[in-house]
C-alpha cells in the first residue's frame, strides 16, 4: 500500500479557534500527522511517498470539485487579511460575521470590500482558522487525494492520503470544521474521470462530512455513505440526518447513519456493516474512504467510544468489499493515540485485502 504525505502540512498550524464563546488552542495540530507517519514507518507498512503531481493537473483536479471563485478567494485570502491591517500578519483569520440564508435579510450578490466580513461569505464557523500558509497546505494536500486515486487507478489495491488540512466539512464554496479542500470528494471525482462508473465515498470520521454529501448530493454516480454522531446534538448540527436521501436524479444515494453519543463498537460496527451493505448493492467500482479516528473512545471532542483494537476490524470488514479503495486522513485528536488507531485500520485492511 502506498502512502502520500502532505510535505507542507505543517505550514497550516492555527493557533485558535471558538468554541463556545472562547478561544480555545487548535485540536487540528501538526503532530496527529506526525504519529501516523511513524508509525507507519515503525510497522514498515507500505511505502511512504510524497505527491508528485504537476501544477496543472491539481488545478483542474480542485476545479472539477470547487468553485472557481471560492478557489480564487483561498488563494489570495492571507494576502487580503494582511491588507486589510499589516498587524493582522500576526494573528489567525477567523470569520465573525455571516450572510444567512433568508433572502431578504442579507444579499451574498454583493461580496464587500472589507475582506474581514468577505470571509463570512465562504465560512460556516469560527473554528477553522486560516494562515500564511493554509492554501500553500491544503493544496498539497489535494495532491495527496489526487495521487492516491492515481495510485489506484494504476492497480494498487488501496492507497492513503495521509494529509492535513482535512477534507470532509469543505463543499463547493465553503470551509469550515477544520477543512478547506475536500480531499475524499477529489479523490471520488479523479476516479470517476479516470472512468470508474460508480465511486461509493464511506465516510467513518466522528462528524457527518458534510461538505462530501453536498457536493454530489444530485449525483447518482457518487454513493454518499456517512456515520457519524447525530447532528442534534453533535457538529455540524445542520446537516446529517437520515431522511437525507439526495435529490433529483441523486436520489437515494445518499445515506445517512446517525447514532448517538455513546456509542460503543458493537452498535457501530452493525451500523458500518449496513453501510458496507449499501456500497455493495451499489456495485461501486471504486471506493473512498474519509477516515476519521475521532471515534475513539479517547477523543478529546468526540463521543464515540471505540477502542484501538476494534480499528483493525473495521480495516478487515471495508476490505472485504474487495474493492480498490482511497483512504483520505480526516479527524482524530487523541494526538498520542491516532498513529497507532490509524495504522491499526490500514493494517486489518491490508492483511485481509
Ligand atoms: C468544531 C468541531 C470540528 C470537528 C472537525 C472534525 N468545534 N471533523 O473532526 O471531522
Ligand atoms: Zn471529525
Amino acid at each position: 500500500m502506498k502512502t502520500f504525505h502532505n510535505p507542507h502540512h505543517a505550514l497550516h498550524q492555527g493557533r485558535h479557534e471558538m468554541f463556545r464563546g472562547r478561544l480555545v488552542a487548535c485540536h487540528e495540530v501538526p503532530a496527529r500527522l506526525d504519529h501516523v507517519r511513524a508509525e507507519l514507518q515503525r510497522r514498515a507498512l507500505g511505502s511512504l511517498h510524497e505527491p508528485a503531481i504537476d501544477d496543472a493537473a491539481l488545478d483542474a483536479a480542485i476545479a472539477r470539485v470547487h468553485d472557481p471563485r471560492y478557489v480564487a478567494f483561498l488563494a489570495h485570502a492571507w494576502d487580503e487579511w494582511v491588507a486589510l491591517d499589516p498587524s493582522n500578519a500576526q494573528r489567525d483569520a477567523l470569520p465573525s460575521v455571516w450572510p444567512l440564508g433568508n433572502p431578504h435579510a442579507f444579499r451574498r450578490d454583493r461580496p464587500p470590500a472589507n475582506f474581514a466580513a468577505r470571509l463570512g461569505l465562504y465560512a460556516f464557523d469560527a473554528g477553522t482558522p486560516l494562515m500564511a500558509g493554509t492554501w500553500t497546505a491544503a493544496r498539497s494536500g489535494a495532491a495527496c487525494a489526487l495521487a492516491a486515486a492515481r495510485a489506484v487507478q494504476d492497480g494498487q489495491r488501496a492507497a492513503f492520503a495521509l494529509t492535513r488540512p482535512p477534507g470532509h466539512h469543505a463543499g463547493p464554496d465553503f470551509f469550515g470544521g477544520y477543512c478547506f479542500l475536500n480531499n475524499a470528494a477529489i479523490a471520488a471525482q479523479a476516479l470517476r474521470d479516470a472512468g470508474r462508473a460508480r465511486v461509493a465515498v464511506l465516510d467513518i470520521d466522528y462528524h457527518h462530512g458534510n461538505g462530501t454529501q453536498t457536493l454530489f448530493y444530485e449525483r447518482a454516480d457518487v454513493l454518499t455513505v456517512s456515520l457519524h454522531g447525530d447532528p442534534q446534538t453533535e457538529y455540524p448540527f445542520f446537516l446529517g440526518y437520515a431522511d437525507e436521501r439526495g435529490a433529483g436524479p441523486g436520489e437515494g444515494f445518499n445515506l445517512n447513519l446517525p447514532l448517538p453519543r455513546g456509542t460503543g463498537f458493537p452498535a457501530w460496527r452493525a451500523a458500518l456493516e449496513r453501510a458496507i451493505r449499501a456500497v455493495a448493492d451499489f456495485r461501486a467500482d471504486a471506493l473512498v474512504v474519509p477516515m476519521g479516528m475521532d471515534t475513539f473512545e479517547g477523543d478529546p471532542i468526540s463521543g464515540f467510544l471505540l477502542r484501538s483494537a476494534d480499528y483493525t476490524t473495521v480495516g478487515r470488514l471495508l476490505a472485504e468489499l474487495g474493492l480498490p479503495t482511497v483512504f483520505t486522513f480526516e479527524g482524530g485528536y487523541a494526538v498520542a493515540e491516532v498513529g497507532i488507531n490509524t495504522v491499526n485500520l490500514l493494517e486489518g485492511f491490508w492483511q485481509a485485502a
